[in-house]
């Protein structure tokens, strides 16, 4: 069995930990000496010396802290600010009385079961940074246990600050223990995707106490959130036959077998109340299943859907009556003009509880790169705000995905998250496109690398046409080369208005040729020889 796991920091980086509570961060050291922050959901696998141990799991940091109430949920609302909320409100630079009252108001949840000590707390809310779920798991023919593991640290070094276990098959409650154990990061699953496994895969035999006897199991392991799709009720499945693409949520179409082979009412939304109560116990947030969602653009919006909706709406004032923490999924596929009322229906009709997309692909039309038209659509939707998007990658409608399918989908959904962080307006977002630009605008190339979302596809990108050290210093690239570098142009040209004595003076276009011309000699000087391989010693 492999038990190859990434550990170490990433360029230029090193793990640190503020405070008290010993909130982590990233730090980036940058060539100007200056030291930038990055929010950091690794966990201790990018510490420097960090030797992982599977068998005995991380450290369990929440272990000692107080739990004066059942939930985070419950806390809020007597006006309590427990230890998890402290923390995350120093992970985001928010007061904490922000984190309680959002939590308090149902606007976000602190998914953190009291069975999962190992969880650096997070919080998923449209006040909060918008957040990113990878999925992971085995399926009955592929990887092992320790693979998924590595998977999760994976996912997680590219930024992922939720990982769910979908997996199926025959070792399913091993895998799930060995990932719980050793996740920095909240764990989400599908309990109904067990519950099948334990009725040999025939949906008409499951029933409410095998349901419920997999919750249990999961809440005891420590599973922070579930996805259950309460809202598939029988009156909505004859809502799907018109669909270009039927019922594509795995969870829905299992439900909605069951609930027509009997000819009853889904047994999720008939026994809610008590599995309010189970997941109350252990502080399991609710993560309320889009079991209808549109499978395609043609069925977006549509009549399904939107009954489920509503129905996901009336569950959520149930939940949170027992206390209960709760959000939204929600699509899948929608085209762009169809996004922003997903956002506006969903806020309306489920109390401005925290909503959750797959994506949606704004197209059907590239399986291979769904990567891209599902993080096109997640941009769109975080902006309109959606609080955590669940990510795709290029592997979706083909096949399970691998490690580089991962990283591929983490690093697509942090840009679609990021921009919609920018584009909201929250604290501090910018500043790191900020110091982006302005590296690349110096030419300081090393900290290009290193602040980006991916340093090392960004460098070896770079390297590939000019390796040699100098041209980690170069004022250009091998896209445009020496005498068309814009930005290098442009820095003659601002050499130039300072040299002039008017400050509103016109370009003095004699010194910018001067400019040009010595920069030119600088590098015939050195040889030019930037452009041949070059063979590193
Ligand atoms: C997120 C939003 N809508 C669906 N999801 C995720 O899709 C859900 O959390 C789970 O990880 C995955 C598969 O769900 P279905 O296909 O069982 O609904
Ligand atoms: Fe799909």
């Amino acid at each position: 069995m492999s038990r190859v796991i990434s550990v170490g920091p990433l360029p230029a980086s090193r793990k640190a930990y503020r405070g008290e509570l010993r909130v982590p961060v990233r730090e980036i050291e940058l060539t100007t000496g200056q030291v930038v922050e990055r929010y950091d959901t690794s966990g201790p696998y990018t510490e420097s010396d960090f030797r992982p141990d599977l068998d005995n799991g991380l450290p369990k940091i929440r272990k000692a802290w107080p739990r004066n109430y059942p939930t985070q949920l419950l806390a809020a609302r007597a006006g309590e600010i427990t230890t998890e909320m402290a923390y995350v409100a120093a992970r985001e630079h928010l007061p904490a009385e922000v984190v309680r009252d959002e939590i308090a108001a149902g606007r976000a949840v602190l998914p953190a079961n009291v069975n999962h000590p190992e969880c650096e707390p997070m919080i998923i809310g449209k006040r909060f940074l918008v957040k990113v779920n990878a999925n992971i798991g085995t399926s009955a023919v592929t990887s092992s246990p320790a693979e998924e593991v590595e998977k999760m640290v994976w996912a997680t070094r590219w930024g992922a600050d939720t990982v769910m276990d979908l997996s199926t098959g025959p070792r399913i409650h091993e895998t799930r223990e060995w990932i719980l154990r050793n996740s920095p990061v909240p764990i989400g699953t599908v309990p109904i995707y067990q519950a099948l496994e334990r009725v040999n895969g025939d949906p008409t035999k499951l029933s409410w106490d095998v349901y419920r006897d997999v919750v249990i199991e999961q809440c005891e392991q420590g599973v922070d959130y579930m996805t259950v799709h309460a809202g598939v009720r029988m009156a909505y499945i004859p809502l799907t036959v018109g669909r270009k693409t039927g019922i594509v949520s795995r969870g829905g179409s299992i439900l909605a077998a069951w609930c027509l082979a009997h000819h009853r009412e889904n047994f999720l939304y008939t026994h809610f109340a008590e599995l309010c109560e189970i997941l109350r116990d252990y502080d399991v947030t609710f993560s309320l299943g889009d079991g209808l969602r549109p499978g395609s653009v043609y069925d977006a919006n549509d009549d399904a859907q939107l009954a489920e909706l509503r129905t996901l709406g009336e569950l959520t004032q149930v939940a949170k009556a027992h206390g209960v923490q709760t959000m939204i999924e929600g699509p899948g596929h929608v085209p762009m003009d169809k996004i922003a009322e997903n956002v506006k229906l969903q806020q309306e009709w489920c109390d401005e509880a925290p909503f959750y997309t797959l994506g949606p692909l704004a197209t059907d039309v590239a399986p291979g790169y769904d990567h891209i038209t599902s993080a096109i659509g997640a941009a769109m939707i975080a902006w309109h705000g959606t609080a955590m998007l669940c990510y795709v990658t290029p592997k979706e409608h083909l096949g399970l995905p691998d490690r580089d399918d991962v990283k591929a989908g983490v690093i697509a959904y942090k840009i679609a998250a990021h921009s919609a962080d920018v584009a909201k307006g929250h604290p501090g977002a910018q500043d790191h496109d900020d110091q982006l630009s302005d590296a690349r605008f110096e030419f300081r190339w090393a900290d290009q690398f290193a602040l980006a979302l991916d340093p090392e596809t960004a460098q070896s990108y770079h390297d590939e046409t000019l390796p040699a050290a100098p041209a980690k210093t170069a004022h250009f690239c091998s896209m445009c080369g020496p005498k068309f570098c814009s930005m290098r142009i442009s820095h003659d040209l601002r050499t130039s208005y300072a040299d002039a004595t008017e400050p509103a003076a016109a370009p003095n276009l004699a010194l910018a040729e001067a400019g040009m011309a010595a920069k030119s000699a600088e590098f015939q000087a050195a040889g030019a020889k930037i452009y041949l391989p070059v063979v590193e010693p």
